[in-house]
């Protein structure tokens, strides 16, 4: 039997810019955001302690950036949380648990052939085992196996990768697993997986092969997906999502040809997410919509202290007029200036109006031309040159919208990693 300690999407360096309270843990060293993810992957680290695994493994996603088109990496004081702890993880286990890590979709430099875990590796080049996208794309060239082996184990390495993007790609990657990456019958045999959507990022042999343990990750909320394969799940919650979901680590204990046995370690401190949500109607005028959002608002008016303090989302749903809508997004602004005052126990404070249905005033409906508008969010601006134009048909109003979007995105892109809900 092997016991491993199995953990993922740590997303440390996580860093919110915009709707977060000016508040430093540590005065211009880290804020209490930031600190929340460094807190996650230290506390899995504690249970891997206590618990004393044979493996610990870490399913991707260890860094939250770089990601996409965002090319930033892991802040200083990210990068040297992780060296710290888990120098303090190898002294007090004397250097007995290897650490074996796969790349994610964050972390890694995307037309780069670099990741951000290679400093890692060389800091504990004993006792780290790292394998990187690039790693993976050269296996698959080469038709070369992505296997860590040990005396009484195999571990088999899949980065993230969405194979199923290009027909090509998908071959290529199908004859490679064929190949390379079935399981050794003869031994203990453990799959690590950055991926969800099968066909996609996630290979269907991987879930058909009789691996004795398949250790994913990339979903943020843990699941057992097969008797032998688990979603183990981030360490601390990430997008508005994952609000009430629990966070914990997974204990795994392998045994060749049985079903695994495993343990979710719960993880105590994990920051909390509240979000309310907000109907809205074409004839509520903006004095109700301010005494509404201050008595919800005002359920968190307790002393600021960081430790404890909430992040908080409005969902709005329903439709609203347009003209009244600027002044709702005025007094929001307000509110949000006030929460983040001592008298609230805030960290953060956004709002999404991304579904609500936002009606053109009367005096905007005639006239408008599309080069009045595409100065300040050419998305929103777009939305707005539409909502002026009193299109009838809901969906076909929508449907412009959308596409409109589409076309400002791919000519206005830019490299911001601070869209709300962000990919796993
Ligand atoms: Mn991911």
């Amino acid at each position: 039997m092997v016991k491993i300690l199995h953990f993922s999407d740590t997303h440390v360096s996580h860093r919110r810019y915009r709707d977060v309270r000016d508040s430093w843990k540590l005065d211009q060293r880290v804020t209490w955001i930031e600190e929340d993810y460094c807190l996650g992957f230290e506390q899995a680290l504690d249970i891997a302690v206590k618990t004393k695994p044979d493996y610990l493994v870490h399913s991707g996603d260890l860094f939250d950036v770089p990601v996409g088109r965002n090319f930033s990496g892991p802040s200083e004081y990210s990068r040297t949380y992780v060296i710290k702890s888990l120098k303090k993880f190898f002294k007090k286990t004397t250097n007995k648990i290897p650490l074996i890590i796969i790349d994610g979709n964050h972390g890694t430099y995307l037309t780069r052939n670099y990741s951000t875990l290679e400093f890692i590796e060389a800091a504990f080049p004993e006792n780290v085992h790292v394998f990187t996208t690039y790693e993976l794309k050269d296996a698959i060239r080469n038709n070369t196996p992505l296997v860590k082996e040990f005396k009484d184990v195999n571990f088999y390495l899949f980065p993230y990768f969405q194979f199923g993007k290009l027909e090509n790609w998908a071959k290529a990657y199908e004859e490679w697993l064929r190949n390379n990456q079935q399981p050794d019958p003869a031994k203990i045999s453990i799959a690590v997986v950055h991926g969800m959507v099968r066909g996609l990022d996630l290979h269907e042999l991987i879930l058909q092969y009789k691996y004795d343990y398949v250790a994913l990750g990339h979903d943020h909320k843990q699941r057992k997906i097969k008797k032998n394969a688990w979603q183990v799940g981030s360490t601390a919650r990430y997008t508005f999502a994952e609000r009430n979901q629990e966070k914990s680590v997974l204990e795994v204990q392998v045994q060749k040809g049985e079903e695994p046995i495993v343990l979710p370690k719960l993880l105590e401190n994990v920051r909390s997410m509240k979000q309310i949500d907000f109907p809205l109607k074409v004839d509520m005028n903006t004095a109700v919509f301010e005494k509404q959002i201050r008595e919800h608002v005002d359920k968190f008016k307790k002393k600021y202290n960081g430790e404890s303090a909430v992040r908080l989302k409005i969902k709005f749903s329903g439709a609203v007029l347009l003209s009244n809508w600027w002044g709702m997004e005025d007094i929001l602004v307000d509110i949000q200036k006030e929460t983040f005052g001592d008298e609230y126990n805030l960290l953060e404070f956004r709002w999404d109006s991304g579904e609500v249905i936002k009606r053109a005033p009367i005096s905007y409906q005639k006239g408008a031309k599309v080069h009045d508008y595409l100065i300040e969010d050419p998305v929103k601006d777009f939305e707005k040159y539409i909502r002026s134009l009193s299109i009838e048909n809901e969906q076909q109003a929508k449907l412009f919208i959308e596409l409109g979007a589409q076309i400002i995105e791919e000519v206005f892109k830019s490299s911001s990693s601070d869209a709300e809900e962000e990919s796993d």
